[in-house]
């Protein structure tokens, strides 16, 4: 790709330097050289140098960022709906999860599986989700629980990238849960395979960042920290499952090793905001666990925006919790259910879901210096997005953002 000039079209550009609500440009055009924004502005303010790139018309349609799903786990083998069932007849997630079902079921049926078939069972789930004009998905581990089990499943998250025009950005979660050969010895499980897996993992270029499910029924705060200890070490970024099901503070803990996001969060409390806000990590929030679990415990939304916390938002498509692979589902279902605005869900899966994977500075907004990376609607205005639910008015994807 070359020169190319985009003219009319209503640009949702997200830039933090333009006042109008979504950063809207109406009557907008976007000159792109080389996969890079050169200029985004007004149709008549377009500087002479920019007029005689080749021309793309967007007949008046609306574009945003493309989408960014900041955290799945995309990657795993088998699927959970005969606990859905169970879970309907009164069995709760966690008295499931105790029965050893839940996550363990999950690892059972991905251990059983090569590289190639996880490959192939994630294939659809990500079609789903780039149908939807998403550019970026990050795709955890945690269902192998073996170092290299845990490895098989980010050498499959990796290889979806070359299948696919599509960025993936890879988390190792080894302590995701407490495999069945290591029950009551959870610290062996840490020294013996989280923490080698980890290092081996990131000598093979497998591992972009570090989760950690810190909660009664995954691993406490003292073991999240040897996890985060090592992840320093190794100068890989943090990530955190924190406070989806009881308070343990391993947001605080999160924050202090300066992590880029702390997800889940419905227990958290004002402590935990503020210590977000200062260590600048950004609240990954998930309505699809929340919706899918039934839950009735909200995320404490108006503290995260009394302090300025960014707010992301993401799919967790995982087969337990949140068997959903739809970003703009997810969009409805913030607004729904966790009454965000229109204009803050779609923030949460473009600008902040980019600063929760660390590459705001190439995604995530349309503005000079960023990739060009656009996802052109069939719509007028920008909440119509979030407003339909099990629609999808994607007209095609711009992606000038090579890998
Ligand atoms: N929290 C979740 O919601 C998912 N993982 C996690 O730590 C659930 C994963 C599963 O149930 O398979
Ligand atoms: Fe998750």
């Amino acid at each position: 790709m070359t020169n190319q000039l985009l003219k009319n079209g209503r640009l949702v550009t997200f830039d933090e330097d333009i006042a109008e609500q979504y950063g809207l440009v109406e009557k907008g055009a976007i000159a792109v050289s080389n996969g890079e924004i050169q200029w985004v502005g007004e149709f008549e303010d377009i500087p002479q140098a920019y007029r005689q790139y080749e021309a793309v018309d967007l007949e008046g349609r609306l574009v945003t960022p493309t989408f960014i799903d900041c955290h799945t786990h995309l990657v795993h083998g088998g699927n959970r709906a005969r606990e859905f069932e169970m879970r309907l007849q009164g069995a709760s997630y966690e008295d499931i999860a105790r029965a050893g079902g839940g996550i363990i079921s999950t690892v059972k049926a991905t251990r059983g599986k090569s590289v190639e078939e996880l490959v192939e069972d994630a294939l659809p789930r990500l079609d789903s989700l780039i149908a939807e004009g998403v550019a970026v998905v990050e795709i955890k581990s945690g269902y192998g629980l073996t170092t290299e089990e845990e490895l098989k499943m980010l050498r499959a998250a990796r290889e979806l990238q070359q299948r696919r025009e599509v960025i993936i950005k890879t988390t190792y979660l080894a302590a995701h849960a407490i495999p069945p050969e290591y029950e009551n010895k959870s610290d062996e499980y840490i020294d013996q395979i989280v923490l080698p897996g980890m290092e081996i993992g990131h000598e093979e270029g497998l591992i972009d960042a570090v989760d950690a499910f810190c909660e009664g029924i995954a691993f406490s705060p003292s073991q999240v920290e040897r996890v985060f200890n090592k992840a320093k070490s190794l100068d890989l970024d943090i990530k955190i499952h924190a406070e989806q099901l009881s308070n343990l503070k391993g947001t605080e803990l999160a924050a202090r090793y300066g992590a880029l996001s702390a997800d889940h969060l419905e227990y958290l409390e004002e402590d935990g905001v503020a210590a977000m806000k200062t260590s600048g990590t950004v609240a990954v929030l998930l309505p699809g666990a929340f919706y899918f679990l039934r839950e009735n415990k909200l995320p404490p939304i108006q503290s995260l925006r009394d302090y300025s916390v960014p707010i992301a938002l993401a799919t967790d498509c995982n087969p337990g919790s949140s068997p959903v692979s739809s970003l703009l589902l997810i969009l409805n279902l913030a607004c729904t259910l966790f009454r965000l605005t229109p204009e803050e869900a779609l923030k949460g899966i473009t600008l902040n879901a980019a600063k929760a994977l660390g590459i705001e500075k190439d995604f995530g907004a349309i503005k000079a210096g960023k990739k060009s990376s656009f996802a052109i609607w069939d719509a007028e205005h920008p909440a119509e997005l979030a407003y339909r639910a099990g629609f999808n008015p994607l007209h095609s994807m711009y992606r000038g953002d090579e890998k």
